[in-house]
C-alpha cells in the first residue's frame, strides 16, 4: 500500500447555511456572550457552572494538572448527585414530573420529582440493608423501565457505583463486564419488553452469575410476570425490598473525585473498556451541556430517545436532566411497536418540546415513509438533537422538514463515553448550522485537527481530531487499567486526547466528523472517509442507508466496497447499481466510485445503531469475522456475506 498522506481527504462540498431563528435567538440561555467569556476564561466558565450544584463543602482547587492525563477537578468538593438531581428540587419543583414513562404495551406513569425521590431513598435503604455500601460496584441489567433511573440514582445516594449494561448483552457480556468490576450487587428484571417479546433478562444473570463470585445479592424487578429461577438468600423481589424501607436515606457526601459509574465500552479491538466518571467534574459537565445545548426552559418536555445501557441515557436522560429540574420522557419499547408512528404519538401525547435520537433512527423512519409522523401533532417541538454518527445531509434535511416543520434549529452533538458530555455541537441560539456539520466545541472545550505529527492542519484539511484541554466531564481513567488509559488515549500526541475520529476543518471553521479513523480508505494513495461516499449514496432518492469500506485490491490498495439498503418500494437490480456507482462519481469524483455495491435489507450494527464497517471489511477480504458480540442483529451478517462473496466473483470493479 503506498504511503497514505498526512491527512484525509475531503472532496464533498455542503454549502446550505441555517441561521438560528431570531425568536428563538432573542431567549436563549446561551448567547454570544457566555461563548465570549468561556474563550476567554474557561475554567472561569466551569467554576460558574459548577457554582449552580449544590455542594456540602467547596473545592479548595479547580483543576489540578500536576500529573497528567489524571486530572482531577474541584479538589477537596464534597457533593452528592442524587441530591443534586432530587432533593434540591423538591421545595420548589416537587410536584412537578420528573419523568413521564411509557411502557411498550402502553402502561403509563408520571413520576414525579417527589415521588422519584421516594423511590430512589427506599432502594437506597434496600441496598444498604443488602450490604450495599460506599465504595461497591453494582450492575444495573434492565430495560427502560423506571426502576433503571431510579437504581442508578440509589447508586450514587449511598456512595456505591453503578455499571449499567445494556439489557440486550448476552451473558457472557454481562459475567465478563460484572467480574470486570467485581460487582457485590445485580439490579435486573424478571423480563422486558420489546417489539411485543420478552427479553429474559432475569435467565439472563442467573447464567453470567455461575461465573461472578463477586455477587451477593440480586434485586429482581417484576415486570411481565414471566417465569423465573430463584436462588434463595440471593435473589430478592424489588418491590418487597423496596416496601419495608423508610422513604427517606441519608445521603453519602461524596468526594468530587469518588467513582460514579463505570461504563463499558466496545473497542474496535479487544476486551470492552471500563470508561471511569467521577462525581462533580461529570455532574458539572453534563448539567452545564444540558443546559446550554439544549436551551432549556423551565417548561420544557425533553425526551433524549436513547437507551439508559448507552452514555448518551447516563448523561441526558438521568444526570443533566434531572440536576437541571427539568421534565423528561422515558419510552420503554421499540420505536415500531405496535406501529410504525409510536415515537410521534409519544411526542403529542406529551407535549415533547426537545427530542435527541441518533442518525441511524432517523434514517429508518426516513425508510418507514413521511406519513406516520404525519398523523400526530408535533407542533411543540422547538428544537431538535442528533448523536452517535455523522448525520448525513439527506438526513438532517428530512429531520428539519419532516420532523421539525422546517421551524426547529437541529443541534448535531459529538461526544463519547470517554468525554462523558456533548464537546462538539451548535449552541441553538448562537450557531449558524450546516447539515452535517457539528459546527464548533463547546464553551469551556478545546478541540483540534492535527496532522500525523501533532501539528493542527489549516481550515480546509483534515486529520485527527484530538481534544486540547482537560474538561470536568472527562473519563479518569479505565476500569483498573491506568496503562491502557495513557496508551489508548494519550500516548500517541502528548498533552493532547486522541479522540480516534477523524474530522476535518471547512474554510469557516466548522467541524465535519469523518468516522472512526481505522475506518478511513486509502485508494491509489488518496486517504478517503467512508461517510462522505455514504453521505453521497443516500444523497439517491432510492437509498435510505449505506454503509462503505475499503477492500483490499492489489492494483488501488484498497477499493471501495459499498453496502446499501433502499427504500422499501424500490426493487434493485443492475442498472440502479450502476447508478448508484455513477451518482457517487458525479457527486465527488471519480477516485469515489465504488468498485462493488451489495444490496441489503439491513447493516450490522451495534446495540445503539452505529454500523459496524469493522465487520463489512472483514466480509469483503473474506476474513473471519472478528467479535460480534456487540451486534445488534447477528442475523445479517450471514445474508450480506453470501451476497458480498457474489459481487467479489463478479468483479463490478472497472
Ligand atoms: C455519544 C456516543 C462515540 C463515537 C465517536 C464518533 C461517533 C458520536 C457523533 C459521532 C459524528 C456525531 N458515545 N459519534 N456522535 N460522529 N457526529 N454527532 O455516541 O462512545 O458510543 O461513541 O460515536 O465516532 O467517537 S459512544
Amino acid at each position: 500500500m503506498p504511503d497514505a498522506p498526512k491527512t484525509i481527504e475531503s472532496l464533498e462540498v455542503e454549502e446550505r447555511v441555517f441561521a438560528p431563528p431570531p425568536e428563538f435567538a432573542a431567549r436563549a440561555t446561551a448567547d454570544a456572550d457566555l461563548v465570549r467569556r468561556a474563550a476567554e476564561d474557561p475554567l472561569g466558565y466551569w467554576a460558574d457552572e459548577a457554582e449552580r450544584l449544590d455542594w456540602m463543602k467547596p473545592w479548595q482547587t479547580l483543576l489540578d494538572d500536576s500529573n497528567p492525563p489524571f486530572y482531577k477537578w474541584f479538589v477537596g468538593g464534597e457533593l452528592n448527585v442524587s441530591v443534586n438531581c432530587l432533593d434540591r428540587h423538591l421545595d420548589q419543583r416537587g410536584e412537578r414530573v420528573a419523568l413521564y414513562w411509557e411502557g411498550e404495551p402502553g402502561d403509563r406513569q408520571a413520576i414525579t420529582y417527589r415521588d422519584l425521590h421516594e423511590r430512589v431513598c427506599r432502594l437506597a435503604n434496600g441496598l444498604r440493608s443488602l450490604g450495599v455500601k460506599r465504595g461497591d460496584r453494582v450492575a444495573i441489567y434492565l430495560g427502560m423501565v423506571p426502576e433503571l433511573p431510579a437504581a442508578m440514582l440509589a447508586c450514587a445516594r449511598i456512595g456505591a457505583a453503578h455499571t449499567v449494561i445494556f439489557g440486550g448483552f448476552s451473558p457472557d457480556s454481562l459475567s465478563d463486564r460484572i467480574q470486570d468490576c467485581s460487582c457485590r450487587a445485580v439490579i435486573t428484571a424478571d423480563e422486558g419488553w420489546r417489539n411485543g417479546k420478552t427479553i429474559a433478562l432475569k435467565e439472563n444473570v442467573d447464567k453470567a452469575l455461575t461465573s461472578c463470585p463477586s455477587v451477593e445479592a440480586v434485586v429482581c424487578v417484576r415486570r411481565t410476570g414471566g417465569e423465573v429461577g430463584w436462588v434463595d438468600g440471593r435473589d430478592h423481589w424489588y418491590h418487597e425490598l423496596v416496601a419495608g424501607q423508610p422513604p427517606e436515606c441519608e445521603p453519602e457526601a461524596m468526594d468530587a473525585e469518588d467513582l460514579l459509574y463505570v461504563l463499558y465500552t466496545s473497542g474496535t479491538t479487544g476486551k470492552p473498556k471500563g470508561i471511569v466518571h467521577t462525581t462533580g467534574g461529570y455532574l458539572t459537565a453534563v448539567a452545564a451541556t444540558h443546559r446550554h445545548v439544549f436551551d432549556i426552559r423551565d417548561d420544557d418536555i425533553f425526551w433524549c430517545a436513547a437507551d439508559c445501557g448507552w452514555v448518551t441515557g447516563h448523561s441526558y436522560i438521568v444526570y443533566g436532566p434531572l440536576a437541571n429540574g427539568c421534565t423528561g420522557v422515558l419510552y420503554e419499547g421499540a420505536p415500531g411497536f405496535p406501529g410504525p408512528d409510536r415515537w410521534w404519538e409519544i411526542v403529542e401525547r406529551y407535549g415533547v418540546t426537545i427530542l435527541y435520537t441518533a442518525p441511524t433512527a432517523i434514517r429508518t423512519f426516513m425508510k418507514w415513509g413521511k406519513e406516520h409522523p404525519r398523523l400526530h401533532d408535533l407542533s411543540t417541538l422547538r428544537l431538535l438533537g442528533s448523536v452517535g454518527e455523522p448525520i448525513n445531509p439527506e438526513a438532517w434535511i428530512w429531520y428539519q422538514e419532516t420532523i421539525g416543520g422546517g421551524r426547529c434549529p437541529i443541534v448535531d452533538t459529538w461526544w463519547q463515553t470517554e468525554t462523558g458530555c456533548i464537546m462538539i455541537s451548535p449552541l441553538p441560539g448562537v450557531t449558524a448550522t450546516k447539515p452535517g456539520s457539528a459546527t464548533h466545541a463547546l464553551p469551556g472545550v478545546g478541540a483540534d485537527i492535527v496532522d500525523e505529527l501533532g501539528e493542527s492542519v489549516p481550515f480546509g484539511s483534515g486529520g485527527y481530531l484530538v481534544l486540547t484541554e482537560p474538561w470536568p466531564g472527562m473519563l479518569r481513567t479505565l476500569y483498573g487499567d491506568d496503562e491502557r488509559f495513557v496508551e489508548t488515549y494519550w500516548s500517541r500526541f502528548p498533552g493532547l486526547y486522541l479522540a480516534g475520529d477523524g474530522a476535518r476543518r471547512d474554510e469557516d471553521g466548522y467541524y465535519w466528523l469523518m468516522g472512526r479513523i481505522d475506518d478511513v480508505m486509502n485508494v491509489s494513495g488518496h486517504r478517503l472517509s467512508t461517510i462522505e461516499i455514504e453521505s453521497a449514496l443516500v444523497d439517491h432518492e432510492a437509498v435510505v442507508e449505506a454503509a462503505v469500506v475499503g477492500r483490499s485490491d492489489p492494483t488501488t490498495g484498497q477499493a471501495i466496497a459499498a453496502f446499501v439498503t433502499l427504500q422499501a418500494s424500490i426493487e434493485g437490480d443492475d442498472a440502479l447499481i450502476a447508478e448508484l456507482r455513477q451518482h457517487v462519481a458525479t457527486r465527488i469524483g471519480g477516485i469515489a466510485r465504488p468498485a462493488s455495491i451489495v444490496l441489503t435489507d439491513d447493516l450490522p450494527k451495534t446495540r445503539s445503531g452505529k454500523i459496524m464497517r469493522r465487520l463489512l471489511r472483514d466480509i469483503s477480504d473474506d476474513r473471519q469475522m472478528g467479535d460480534v458480540t456487540t451486534l445488534a442483529n447477528a442475523e445479517v451478517v450471514s445474508e450480506i456475506a453470501q451476497m458480498a462473496a457474489a459481487a467479489r466473483a463478479a468483479g463490478t470493479g472497472e
